[in-house]
């Protein structure tokens, strides 16, 4: 985060001249009777392949959005936070920060969180990462137009965003891996366990390229996409909250709690830690096709209760809950792990897939032109083999929709009737992100978006939601891969 900005931290830019900046500062100007003295624009995520494997230790391929959360900060000289939104659906807050244990982040009485929580989560992190040594506070002003509870990662953005405003105001240089890092365990306080794929590319993603993104250390390596490939994301008209309800969670859980079966049964067990389903496969120092005949061999039935696992793990219920459950998973009686763990080792087979059959064509000379911002050839093909690829890959799309619809069950009707309404005209899609509600990404040759778009338009938006054509058309966009968080100051 240094005003040199070395391309390993987050770049510091003049701020941009346009309306939306000049809006904000109006905003904040009225809110707080001072101006904003730095802005930081965290992206939205879209992610290609790859679902609900981050938190198991899988690599996922998502690429950053143009919509962002864009903030407006100013440095207060007391350690204070003074949050307002542009949109007045999202009420003002302020709280003392004077340590990372006086926050406290509490949800609604009905278990949803208020917005202002994920500002906070941003803030308790930074907070710890800081010891508490705080010179100052802040007064924040957010402006977010991605699309919420709509598995494009608005939270991410939010709770990245103020952590990185508050690490800039305190003057603490780090890495983007690093702060993607902390940001991912910033989020973990609003409650759900996530893997840390959001936080990753909305600080490592560039410009023109998806990032297939690994675990421990955490790195992202550009993937180009196929050149005549356009990405279109369509919204279901449902959102979900993932902090709102324990279905996250409990996918979470089912994972460890399968992972930790399979690794007993195998005899790779000596510690009561947490495992995650790679780990149980570095271990056993197997392929992931042969994970798969595991999951068959040690986890055959179709549902788990309680007391059968505890017998197989050999631990009481107090135990199993404190070691392996979450506060909001804690009182689930049955699971279904077979199915879990069968998702996340066919879907991890499905990313490596994607990513050999983008990387290949890439370094096949042949029909190959034109190099993007980054010195990564866009793939381009003879107009057949273009078509190809894309079916490869839209295929493996498809299929991890399908898994997640029936194995992961994390779907929803409208994405199920999405999918399959851009089946009928040839474009292969998936649900993307958490699920139950939220987008679909479809993968289709760019001279078919425009009738592909009009298609989602009528069938789906016009005709079985009812909603009116004009307004239709800001559900659906095609989509590039956008650069990742940056900070803007007046220099
Ligand atoms: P997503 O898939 O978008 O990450 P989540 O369920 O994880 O969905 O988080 C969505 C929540 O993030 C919203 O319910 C809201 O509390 C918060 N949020 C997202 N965008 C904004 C915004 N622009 N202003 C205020 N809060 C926001
Ligand atoms: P969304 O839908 O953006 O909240 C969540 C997780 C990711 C990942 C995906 C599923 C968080 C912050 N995000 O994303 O880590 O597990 O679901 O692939 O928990
Ligand atoms: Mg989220």
């Amino acid at each position: 985060m240094s005003a040199n900005g070395t391309s390993d931290e987050v770049p510091v830019r003049g701020i941009p001249d346009n309306e939306r900046i000049s809006r904000l500062k109006q905003h904040f100007c009225q809110e707080f009777g001072c101006h904003p003295l730095f802005f930081v624009r965290v992206p939205g995520r879209v992610n290609l392949i790859g679902e609900h494997i981050d938190y198991c230790g899988y690599p996922v391929l998502p690429m950053a959005l143009e919509q962002d959360i864009l903030i407006a900060a100013a440095i207060l000289n007391k350690p204070e936070l003074h949050v307002r939104n542009v949109n007045n659906k999202y009420s003002s807050y302020e709280t003392e920060i004077k340590s990372c244990e006086d926050i406290i982040i509490k949800s609604d009485p009905n278990g949803k969180p208020f917005w202002y929580n994920y500002v906070l989560c941003g803030v308790k992190g930074a907070l710890e990462f800081l010891n508490d040594k705080l010179a100052n506070g802040l007064q924040l002003c957010v402006d977010g137009i991605i699309p919420p509870a709509s598995g494009l990662s608005s939270s991410s953005a939010l709770v990245s965003a103020a952590c990185l405003a508050l690490l800039y105001a305190q003057n603490v240089p780090l890495s983007k891996t690093e702060i993607a890092s902390l940001c991912a365990k910033c989020e973990r306080y609003i409650g759900t366990q996530g893997g840390g794929m959001d936080q990753a590319i909305a600080f490592l993603a560039e410009k023109n390229c998806a990032q297939y993104i690994t675990w421990s250390p955490l790195k992202a390596t550009p993937v180009a996409l196929p050149e005549n490939a356009a990405f279109v994301v369509a919204h279901s008209l449902a959102e979900a909250n993932k902090a709102a309800t324990n279905d996250f969670n409990r996918r979470v859980i089912e994972c460890r709690l399968a992972a930790r079966i399979i690794a007993t049964c195998a005899g790779a067990i000596t510690d009561n830690k947490i495992i995650t389903l790679s780990q149980v496969q570095n271990k056993l120092d197997k392929t992931l096709r042969e994970m798969v005949d595991l999951v068959y061999k040690y986890l055959p039935k179709d549902l788990y209760t309680k007391e059968e696992i505890c017998d197989i793990l050999n631990v009481n219920k107090d135990e199993l809950e404190q070691l392996y459950l979450t506060p909001n998973t804690k009182y689930l009686t049955e699971f279904k792990l077979k199915q879990r763990a069968l998702h996340v080792y066919e879907e991890a087979i499905r990313v490596e897939d994607f990513r050999k059959h983008c990387s290949q064509t890439a370094s096949n000379g042949n029909g190959m032109n034109g190099v993007n911002g980054n010195n990564i050839p866009n793939v381009t093909y003879e107009n057949g083999d273009a078509n190809d690829i894309i079916n490869v890959l839209g295929n493996l799309m498809s299929s991890s929709h399908e898994s997640l619809k029936e194995l992961y069950e994390c779907s929803h009707d409208n994405l199920d009737r999405l999918v399959s309404m851009s089946k009928e005209i040839n474009v292969n899609s998936r649900l993307t992100g958490a699920g139950w509600g939220g987008c679909i990404i479809a993968l289709c040759p760019k001279e078919k978006v425009n009738k592909y778009i009009d298609m989602l338009i009528e069938n789906f938006y016009v005709k079985h939601c009812k909603i009116d054509k004009c307004e239709a058309g800001s559900y659906v966009f095609a989509t590039t891969p956008n650069h990742g968080a940056e900070i803007y100051l007046d220099k």
